[in-house]
């Protein structure tokens, strides 16, 4: 990374406690991702963009900000991007992974909360996050108990909209969304000063719908057997998306899919265990459970995660000639979305079982943040439907910290030699 202390100065970071930060994570992304063997070459631009993180992608919202535009920080895959394209802002998500956040976390919410919730607070508070010193607003949204209460903290730093996210889908439910994304839009125009026009909103439709697209490009490609991408680096490339300029992503992953075709041509099928994750998101740089099950020789095939196919399944149609058909459009694309916070959640359980199908699943791993309690309570529905089709499954319930590493490992090695 090159030298960018003036940036973070002028963004009012903590300096000494963002070096202590830095010099942790080339360690870990070395040891646990460039050690793998026999990386696709397109990988590099996401190692690039891992090692930049805090450094030239940083470097660009502040160039853009310059030029007036607005950078919004999101913690959820309900925010729609395509309002933030279509005010012509740059939006981040700022959800985090690093145990490094937790103590900061700690100073003002309880301890036993869920690490995602206590690390993005941490990063705030403690200013060693550039993104959240980026951002002009942040945009929250009524889903867990943790996160909603959490924006009341963070709303004595910074400017926050929080979307009022329905519990239950039906027809009502449908209809609030979409007054809850009219509410978006006036807030978003409020910011940035750009109205939100029918061409403007259908440019961001297809500009999120490409990004979905290509997801679910590299997705499809590890349908095959062996996947000719470890689930380590389909992680990256997922919790990259959430960082990086929109169209940039787009055009690296393509390549990267390009190159993975014709992988595909030459592959010669293997016998690993082929595993699919389902359960809370792994933001960066949580990379705890996939490098666990990968140096155990399985192969992780596809998440069933807000890091995984919930950030990409399903387009928005982007039929329609006034804004409310749009916004329609959009409410439906969106409030498909199967996260445990809502009730019921049966369509979550028709996806699993479709994944297993479809990515030739030989087990389950549930993966739970500790204290996550709707996607804890989930767990007993997850299991039902699998045990009914002899699926194997393992219940994990971890946090950011490595003190169970060994314990996680030794549960894993049992389940694999059992399926
Ligand atoms: S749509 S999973 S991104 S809420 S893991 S903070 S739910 S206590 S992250 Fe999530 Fe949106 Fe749902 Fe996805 Fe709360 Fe659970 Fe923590 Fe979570």
């Amino acid at each position: 990374m090159g030298d960018y202390k003036n940036m973070w100065e002028n963004l009012d970071m903590d300096l000494d406690k963002h070096d202590i930060l830095c010099s942790a994570l080339p360690e870990s992304f070395g040891e646990i991702y460039l050690t793998q063997k026999n990386r696709p070459e397109s990988m590099n631009y996401f190692n690039y963009a891992l090692a930049e993180v805090h450094g030239a992608r940083i470097e660009e919202l502040q160039k853009s900000k310059e030029n007036g535009k607005k950078v919004v920080g999101t913690f959820c895959v309900f925010v729609p991007d395509e309002v933030i394209f279509a005010a012509d802002a740059i939006g981040v998500g700022l959800c985090s992974g690093s145990q490094f956040w937790i103590e900061d976390g700690e100073k003002v919410l309880p301890r036993n909360l869920c690490p995602l919730v206590k690390a993005f607070v941490g990063a705030k508070i403690s200013r060693t996050c550039p993104y959240f010193q980026s951002c002009n607003m942040l945009v929250g949204e009524t889903t867990c108990d943790g996160k909603k209460k959490a924006y009341e903290i963070l709303q004595e730093y910074m400017p926050i909209h929080v979307m009022d996210l329905p519990q239950m889908k039906k027809e009502k439910d449908f209809e609030q969304w979409q007054q809850e994304i009219k509410i978006f839009i006036k807030r978003m125009e409020e910011l940035t000063q750009n109205k939100v026009t029918v061409k403007r909103l259908k440019e961001g439709i297809r500009l999120a719908n490409r990004k979905r697209a290509v997801l679910k490009r590299l997705y499809d490609l590890r349908k095959n057997i062996p996947s000719p991408i470890s689930g380590l680096d389909a992680l990256l490339v997922s919790q990259v998306a959430f960082m990086d300029d929109p169209d940039r992503f787009i055009t690296k992953t393509e390549q990267l899919c390009d190159e993975l075709e014709e992988r595909v041509k030459n592959q010669i099928p293997n016998t690993k265990k082929r595993i699919m994750i389902t359960g809370t998101p792994m933001a960066i740089p949580n990379w705890k459970l996939h490098s666990i099950v990968e140096a155990l020789d399985a192969e992780i095939v596809v998440e069933e995660t807000c890091t995984g196919t919930r950030y990409f399944e399903n387009q928005v149609s982007d039929k329609g000639n006034t804004l409310d058909e749009l916004i329609k459009n959009i409410a439906q694309r969106y409030l498909n979305i199967h996260c445990a916070c809502f009730t019921p959640n049966t369509g979550r359980m028709e996806d699993i079982l479709e994944y297993v199908k479809e990515y030739k699943i030989d087990g389950v791993i549930y993966y739970n943040l500790s204290f996550c309690h709707t996607y804890a309570i989930e767990y007993k529905q997850v299991e039902k439907i699998l045990k009914d089709k002899d699926i194997p499954l393992l219940n994990i319930e971890t946090d950011y910290s490595e003190e169970d590493i060994g314990q996680i490992k030794t549960r894993i090695e049992a389940f694999l030699e059992m399926i």
